[in-house]
């Protein structure tokens, strides 16, 4: 059972590796650090963690590894020579992913005798070990997780979402989408509003503050809407919303605003219109969205 002082290997010091790093060592974790490019330990080791020269000897350090690489191809490449190292130790692999690569990297780590966690982070580097910041993980084997949860608490708020490898990057990308839908109509509400002359810090209250009563009252409703399949709205049909499409496309050609983010939104709506769905709310396209 991990103590407050239970030795943590960290893999990767880009942003958000050192930010990890920086919360274990401030917690009093015994931190052994390792990055590609050397000179990124540097600033750790001024904080008290011990550098390693190899990643192998960073492994060999704890019996937990945390992994925080660009990509999981880079995650694979790093650790694949390490298997006989990492034997008996627990990876938790906090790099951006998909659920495939979760579950191929968890087989991959159980056929080689290491137990894999999958993890992904809610939260960019400034806010991990602050209140707002949370972190989901998902593996075959939840006891691992609860060995090591009181120190990956050092990190961010832990929340668990199930023995599929695959549910955390599942989490993280669904939850990273709303995100992506959300600025990506910000920065279309800039770049129309700013095609008039109108400062940004102008329109910024506005726009928060219309954003925010949307998402409110919207992020709720629609879940009751799919759970229940009951679609039928009256607070904006889909009908409503395909004839108004064009407005926005056709304000944005006049204002010289590109509609690369919004046009593919008309098929859509049309496609909506024309499978009967006239009557029901923006609910239904989630449903329209799934292929057969
Ligand atoms: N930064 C953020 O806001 C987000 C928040 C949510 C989670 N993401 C994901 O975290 C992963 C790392 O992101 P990062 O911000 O730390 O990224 P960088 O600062 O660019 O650092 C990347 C580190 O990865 C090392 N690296 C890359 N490829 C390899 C490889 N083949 N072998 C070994 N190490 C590799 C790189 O090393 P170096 O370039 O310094 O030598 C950095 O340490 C990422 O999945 C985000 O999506 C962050």
């Amino acid at each position: 059972m991990p103590a407050a002082n239970a030795p943590v290997s960290v893999l990767g010091l880009g942003l958000m590796g050192s930010a990890l790093a920086a919360a274990l060592i401030k917690a009093g974790h015994p931190t052994t650090v390792w990055n590609r490019t050397a000179g990124k330990t540097g600033p750790l080791v001024a904080q008290g963690a011990s550098p390693a020269a190899t990643a192998q000897e960073a492994i060999a350090a704890g019996p937990l590894v945390v992994v925080c690489l660009t990509t999981n191809d880079g995650v694979r490449a790093l650790l694949a020579p390490e298997a006989d190292t990492l034997a008996g130790r627990t990876v938790v692999n906090l790099t951006n992913g998909t659920p495939g690569q979760a579950r191929e990297l968890s087989d991959w780590a159980a056929a080689h005798g290491i137990t894999y966690i999958d993890g992904g982070i809610m939260a960019v580097p400034q806010m991990i070990a602050t209140p707002g910041a949370y972190i989901l993980y998902s593996g075959t084997d939840e006891a691992a997780y609860e060995t090591h949860r009181p120190t990956l608490e050092a990190l961010a708020g832990t929340k668990w979402v199930g023995k599929d490898p695959g549910l955390a990057a599942l989490y993280d990308l669904s939850l990273l989408t709303g995100m992506y839908g959300m600025v990506m109509g910000v920065v279309q509400a800039y770049a129309l509003i700013g095609s008039a002359g109108v400062p940004a810090h102008e329109f910024a209250p506005l726009l928060k503050d219309w954003v925010n009563a949307m998402t409110d009252g919207l992020v709720p409703g629609m879940a009751e809407a799919l759970d229940s399949g009951q679609h039928l709205t009256d607070v904006s049909s889909l009908e409503i919303n395909q004839a108004a499409l064009p407005n926005f496309l056709t304000a944005y050609a006049q204002a010289g605003i590109s509609d690369e983010l919004f046009a593919p939104l008309q098929s859509l709506l049309d496609r909506s219109i024309t499978e009967g769905h006239a009557a029901d709310g923006l609910s239904r396209l989630a449903t329209l969205l799934k292929k057969n």
